[in-house]
């Protein structure tokens, strides 16, 4: 004999996947209950908490070539402004926002660096944090992610390659240009070459976005703020007497073009480590390693930017 059963019908949870989701930073839909955008893999959580204020997170792009110490950097930051409330307030907004500052300090503690960023998308690491300035009235909303320098490089010479770095360059509000000045005390021309093609994309991408033109969205790239970081300036230190005039002896190409066609730009330098040595890692080969964490000249530059940015 059969006995009649009552199934519910979930049906109606399809209905949720009818409607999209648009990811903040490249605006392509995606399923309500994805975890990062399938079209730009930033975290869809980005998008869920954006939905929720009432002010517009902006973004903060943190460019340099690979190896330029954009990890050590930020991660650096973060963990001090975590712990210096009197001059910058920082608040994280979801956990996955405090991962590269955990990343990077438990390496530091253990007398390392942070392993390089891997060049997938799906494995960078995003920031999303309220700020509040000590002369700001109201707090800022900042996303920064932490993306690969080998993308970046990638992007630039082959555009619409990486989507969320293509994304967060157009909409950025400005931007950590960071400069590995010890190779720059070794003569290498390598970034004075990679920072004038970057300027070039940069300035190309006001030509190319539509919104720019229609006077929605950021201020073309030529007004936004630039703060150029000489980065491992412990390693030389006539970089921090006075970063400009280091700029315009080492890097001419770059000072020139910023001269040109950026207003609002910057020079700063900043170091992480007191003193490195060269370690042999077995597999790996020789290491640099730092003895003792000094940092040095970290948060002026964000400090300079999130001033620049204002309460709009
Ligand atoms: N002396 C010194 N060396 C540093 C400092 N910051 C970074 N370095 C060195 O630079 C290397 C690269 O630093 P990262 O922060 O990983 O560089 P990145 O820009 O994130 O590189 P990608 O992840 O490949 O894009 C580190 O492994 C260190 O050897 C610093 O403040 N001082
Ligand atoms: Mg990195
Ligand atoms: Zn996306």
């Amino acid at each position: 004999m059969n006995r009649g059963v009552t199934l519910p019908l979930d049906s109606y949870r399809l209905a949720q996947y009818a409607i999209g989701v648009p990811c903040y930073i490249c605006g392509e839909d995606n399923n309500h209950d994805a975890e990062l955008c399938r079209h730009c893999y930033a975290p869809m959580a980005l998008a869920h908490q954006a939905r929720t204020q009432h002010v517009l997170p902006r973004m903060v792009a943190t460019i340099g070539n690979s190896g330029a110490g954009k990890t050590v950097y930020l991660g650096m930051l973060l963990d001090m402004l975590s712990r210096q409330p009197e001059r910058l307030q920082v608040l994280a907004r979801g956990a996955f926002s405090i991962t590269l500052q955990q990343v990077t300090v438990a390496a530091l503690a253990r007398c390392q660096f942070p392993q390089k960023t891997p060049n997938e998308a799906d494995r960078w690491n995003w920031v999303h944090c309220q700020v509040r300035g000590s002369k700001q009235k109201r707090p800022a909303e900042l996303i920064m992610p932490d993306v690969a320098g080998e993308a970046i490089v990638e992007e630039i010479d082959h555009p619409f390659s990486h989507r969320a770095i293509r994304s967060l360059f157009t909409k950025c509000s400005g931007a950590m240009l960071l400069v590995d000045a010890q190779q720059l005390q070794e003569g290498a021309l390598d970034q004075d070459f990679f920072t004038m093609k970057l300027l070039c994309y940069l300035s190309e991408l006001d030509e190319v976005d539509p919104r720019t033109k229609r006077g929605q969205g950021p201020p073309p790239w030529r007004d936004r703020p630039v703060a150029v970081i000489f980065t491992k300036a412990d390693e030389c230190e006539r970089c921090f007497e006075d970063p400009a005039e280091y700029a315009q002896q080492h890097v001419p190409g770059l000072w020139q073009f910023c001269r040109e066609r950026f207003s609002d730009v910057r020079y700063f330098a900043s170091g992480v480590a007191g003193a490195c040595a060269v370690r042999n890692v077995p597999y790996e080969g020789r290491r640099r390693v730092p003895l003792r964490i000094e940092p040095r000249g970290i948060v002026e530059p964000f400090e300079w930017l999130v001033g620049r940015l204002g309460d709009g």
